[in-house]
């Protein structure tokens, strides 16, 4: 497995999961989606709408409203609990970080065509000392890795289907964002576009 250190405490695995288990992990997704239909969540304050659409599965899920952000153990609009994280992302978690406690949230992004992702650093969690796993299925992405603090220098890095990528200890608060998803570069998503799981440990 190939391991490329893009930051200290930022690690890229390029081809993570092969085709036949990014179409496993895709069928579980498909069934969360069922459950936990994705919604366009809100900027706080301003209401302005996120190109990105989202859903979680896990015992809580981060949403993003007038009121601001956080943790919450049900869909905002459903009402519904999340679904559970399926066991499949459970293993990649436990083989990737080797961390003794499992996942509590996993995020679930989708980015058609124009969406994007600004620069942020995950910090509605509580438990900064858990490593934060994403992985990435469909097409490729631009993802952009910045410092601790905002608007300094970025490396970009391309994600492509099947990449895994970790933030870890002194990597778990760089600043980070998806600058633009490639169009028709993977035949996973019959209707296109990219879906990344981030898997999380939210803390007390
Ligand atoms: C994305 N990823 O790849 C957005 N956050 O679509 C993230 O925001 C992210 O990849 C924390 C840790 C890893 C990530
Ligand atoms: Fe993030």
């Amino acid at each position: 497995m190939q391991k490329l250190r893009i930051k200290d405490g930022c690690d890229h695995y390029p081809g993570y999961l092969d085709r036949r288990v990014q179409t496993e992990l895709l069928s579980d997704i498909r069934d969360i989606i069922e459950q936990a239909p994705l919604y366009r969540p809100q900027m706080p304050r301003t209401g302005k709408p996120f190109s990105v659409m989202m859903t979680n599965c896990g015992p809580l899920g981060w949403v993003a409203d007038k009121s601001g952000y956080r943790y919450q153990p049900h869909h905002p609009e459903t009402e519904a609990n999340w679904p559970p994280i399926p066991a499949r992302l459970m293993d990649f978690w436990r083989s990737l970080t080797r961390y003794e406690s499992p996942p509590e949230a996993c995020l679930i992004n989708y980015y058609a065509a124009n969406a994007r992702m600004g620069m942020h650093r995950d910090e509605d969690e509580t438990d900064f000392n858990a490593p934060i796993v994403s992985l990435s299925l469909g097409d490729s992405a631009i993802f952009k890795i910045g410092g601790l603090t905002r608007g300094g220098p970025s490396q970009s890095v391309k994600l492509n289907s099947g990449d895994a990528l970790i933030m870890a200890g002194p990597g778990r608060m760089l600043y980070h964002g998806v600058s633009r998803v490639l169009g028709g570069t993977s035949s996973l998503l019959k209707e296109g576009g990219r879906i990344n799981l981030t898997l999380r440990r939210v803390g007390a």
